[in-house]
């Protein structure tokens, strides 16, 4: 039977366990305006004790810079503007430039104007705006998760900000080829070893991504192969998949642990694989709990594998089916 991307996504589904992270920025997206930018500003403040992320290089801040300039010529009363018109997606010159950034330029965006609003520059909160009870209670929920699907929440709401510019063509922004690479570190781990895997694809992959190879982990890929990153679609094809690890898989560190492999009636594997991975925005201060769920065909190559963010610690142990 022909392998296809919707029975795909469904391998090892019963042994996933619902995140709280989509729950947390649901409630997050039924904040108004001026709430959801006062939440993010306490959250990012509060997480900020504990870890804090790394300065963009300043190549990243130059393709902001642009926007940068303009918000710090304006009046306070602008800028908030600016931020209200960014975080209700609204159709303005500066929210549909925004809208182009690549993931990581509008995060290099917003931790410069997150260092602008600490030194004073910028006003972080709109003047007279007092802490709404909802503020409260999505700050609460965000207490609860761990620094790795805080990160995750922060990181999410930024990329939703901004005017959907995806029926609008390509911008005149410089996009992924021309992207600027994080600083890579050396890989935590120097070889591959995964407890109970010794499948060739997986063991590949891993190691072409730690090196940011993806010329060598895309040819693992069949040429109809789909990589399916955390709460989103599987992207299709090994150009797709080419493009978006160029733009956000750049500097990952990937820490797999342990991992089954079932055998399929027609040859094929359907693998799982938990583990650590780590971001060149924290670096090694924060380890996300992850999962990769991979279907490899008959020869070989991978058909499919999708990211999982994990709920919990103890789910990195939850390898079997119940
Ligand atoms: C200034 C402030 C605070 C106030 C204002 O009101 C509003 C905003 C937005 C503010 C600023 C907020 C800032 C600066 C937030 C910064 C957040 C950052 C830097 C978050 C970074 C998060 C990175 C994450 C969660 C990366 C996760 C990567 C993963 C899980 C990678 C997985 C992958 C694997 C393992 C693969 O095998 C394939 C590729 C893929 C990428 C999917």
């Amino acid at each position: 039977m022909a392998l296809t991307i919707q029975s795909a996504q469904t391998i090892f589904s019963n042994t996933q366990v619902p995140s709280p992270i989509p729950a947390t920025i649901a409630l997050f997206d039924q904040l108004n305006v001026d709430d959801k930018l006062a939440y993010l500003w306490y959250a990012y403040t509060e997480m900020g004790k504990t870890i804090t992320p790394a300065a963009p290089g300043a190549a990243r801040l130059q393709l902001a810079e642009g926007l940068l300039s303009q918000i710090k010529q304006m009046s306070s009363e602008e800028q908030t503007k600016v931020m209200r018109d960014l975080a209700s997606r609204a159709d303005t010159p500066i929210s549909r430039s925004y809208g182009f950034f690549s993931v990581n330029t509008k995060l290099a965006f917003w931790y410069e104007l997150g260092e602008l609003m600490k030194q004073g520059i910028i006003t972080p909160i709109p003047v007279g705006y007092q802490m709404s009870p909802g503020v409260r209670f999505v700050l609460e929920a965000t207490q609860k998760l761990d620094p790795g699907q805080q990160i995750t929440v922060l990181r999410n709401t930024v990329v939703d900000m901004g005017f959907d510019t995806s029926d609008l063509g390509p911008s005149s922004y410089p996009k992924a080829a021309t992207e600027p690479a994080f600083q890579r570190t050396t890989p935590v781990i120097s070889s591959v070893k995964i407890d109970g895997i010794t499948e060739p694809a997986v063991l590949g992959y891993i190691e072409a991504m730690n090196a940011d190879n993806f010329d060598a982990a895309i040819a693992l890929f069949t040429t109809d192969g789909a990589l399916q990153p955390p709460f989103q679609k599987p992207i299709v094809g090994r150009e797709a998949i080419a493009k978006y690890m160029r733009e956000e898989a750049q500097g990952l560190n990937m820490m797999p642990q342990q991992g089954i492999c079932e055998v399929q009636p027609d040859g094929s594997k359907q693998l799982k694989i938990t583990g650590i991975v780590q971001t060149p925005w924290f670096g090694v201060t924060v380890g996300m709990n992850i999962s990769w769920r991979f279907l490899i065909n008959p020869e070989g190559k991978i058909f499919f594998v999708a990211i999982d963010m994990l709920a919990s610690p103890q789910e990195l142990m939850n390898l079997r089916r119940v």
